[in-house]
């Protein structure tokens, strides 16, 4: 217990919402008298019944080991957005690079739909930094970009090919205005538990002006289907007519290698997916 107690102090957070330090501590002591450790993430399930369709299906998480941030359960258990100053614990953190940097996400068989503007919001965990006023206007985000594809088959995926801006100097900024067509940008008000809002608002991506946060995706956006490895005219217009199966998040820099992100800013954390629409 005392050894538990001082992993506790190190790791700073046993018994908290996150989860999964208590259960770290606990494989750390090698204690096989323990009892199975069941993450919260475990025992929870996204919303459904109203027009908010979560991604609760599991395809690929090669990251997952099913103990706290790496519990890949995180990622498709419902969204638990912590409002502009405050990033979700109900999440699944990626590795930097290699085949842990990515999940793949599905919607138990059905196909997200093209619909009137966006079709879908990825949910990081990023939150506003610093003190907002009129002089210091939402410019500043503790951001860790994610990269997003979709498709149909886990091999061929299409992309919004998206572009960091800051060229001078080619240094990470946190202004999301640099960071275009990336999730894991715009902090997060819509929780399924504690902040449902309505459909409407969910799918409000401006979180300034009462919309759930989140980052955007349109498969009719002009950028789609300008990057992904395996996109051709024929994938990208199946699926602007079709719709999509999977979902590809990455952190960004397994994809684009030569983005200034420092190690502070490249372990991704997914909280979930939602889409407007999806057809069995
Ligand atoms: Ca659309
Ligand atoms: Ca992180
Ligand atoms: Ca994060
Ligand atoms: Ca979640």
């Amino acid at each position: 217990m005392v050894f538990y107690i001082s992993l506790c102090l190190i790791l700073s957070n046993c018994g908290g919402s996150g989860g999964g330090d208590e259960a770290a501590a606990l494989a750390l002591l090698g204690n096989s008298s323990a009892p199975a450790y069941s993450s919260p993430c475990d025992s929870l399930v996204p919303e459904t019944g109203r027009g908010v369709f979560v991604a609760d299906q599991l395809i690929s998480a090669p990251g997952n080991t099913g103990i706290g941030y790496k519990n890949a359960n995180c990622a498709a258990d419902g969204v638990r957005g912590q409002g502009e100053f405050n990033g979700s614990l109900d999440v699944y953190t990626l590795a930097a690079t290699g085949s842990g940097a990515s999940i793949i996400l599905g919607w138990s068989g059905g196909k997200v739909q093209p619909s009137t503007g966006i079709d879908f919001i990825v949910y990081e965990n990023p939150f506003f930094v610093g003190v907002q006023n009129s002089s210091n206007p939402f410019n500043a985000v503790f951001l860790e970009p994610l990269i997003v594809e979709v498709g149909n088959d886990q091999t061929n995926w299409c992309g919004w090919n998206p572009a960091y801006t800051n060229s001078d100097p080619y240094t990470f900024s946190n202004n999301p205005t640099y960071w275009n067509r990336f999730a894991g940008i715009t902090p997060v008000a819509y929780n399924q538990d504690s902040n449902p809002m309505t459909v409407a608002e969910v799918f409000d991506t401006d979180i300034v002006n009462g919309g759930g946060g989140g980052d955007g995706f349109d498969l009719s956006d002009a950028n789609f289907g300008d990057s992904g490895s395996g996109c051709d005219s024929t994938l990208k217009s199946n699926i602007q007519t079709n719709g999509f199966t999977y979902i590809k998040i990455s952190a960004a820099k397994t994809i684009l290698s030569s983005l200034p992100i420092d190690s502070a800013h490249a372990n991704p954390d997914i909280d979930g997916v939602a889409a407007k629409s999806v057809s069995p």
